[in-house]
């Protein structure tokens, strides 16, 4: 079965939008398979974003990553990384639309409130990078067959 890594940014946790983002998850449909609160290192942080290196914006991302705990997910289901990407809604939340998580809690494009994979392949080096096999459980939903055909 299909995995992400969804993270509730430092912003997201100050806001007390927790409950609210994981909650959106859930009532989706997904099964989520791996959390935990942490303040992430520098190092970590930098490997995240290492897609983003060269761009003006990065420093300030990273300290930004790095300034308070966020909350480390994993979902998983069918089609989950391309579905979370349209729950949490365009990059900029001034434009994403009203609906998405970013849509309906955010204004500036540095405090977004949410990450998610952008690709499969993305979601599975993220998923390594944050997390350890022994810290992510399979189980099954008893509502499945009420959620998949
Ligand atoms: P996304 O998080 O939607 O995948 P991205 O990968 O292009 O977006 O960028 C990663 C994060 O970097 C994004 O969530 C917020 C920040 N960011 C992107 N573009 C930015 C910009 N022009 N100015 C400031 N921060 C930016
Ligand atoms: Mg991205």
């Amino acid at each position: 079965m299909e995995r992400t890594f969804i993270a509730i940014k430092p912003d997201g946790v100050q806001r007390g939008l927790m409950g609210e983002i994981i909650g959106r998850f859930e009532a989706k449909g997904f099964t989520l398979v791996g959390m935990k609160l942490i303040k992430p290192t520098r190092e970590l942080a930098e490997k995240h974003y290492g897609v983003h290196k060269d761009k003006p914006f990065f420093g300030g991302l990273v300290d930004f990553i790095t300034s308070g705990p966020l909350v480390a997910m994993v979902w998983e289901g069918e089609g989950v990384v391309a579905s979370a990407r349209k729950l949490i809604g365009a990059t900029n939340p001034l434009t994403a639309e009203p609906g998405t998580i970013r849509g309906d809690f955010g204004i500036s494009i540095g405090r977004n409130i949410i990450h998610g994979s952008d690709a499969v392949e993305t979601a599975q080096s993220e998923i390594a990078l944050w997390f350890s096999e022994e810290e992510l459980t399979s189980w099954e939903s008893k509502m499945k067959t009420s959620i998949y055909e």
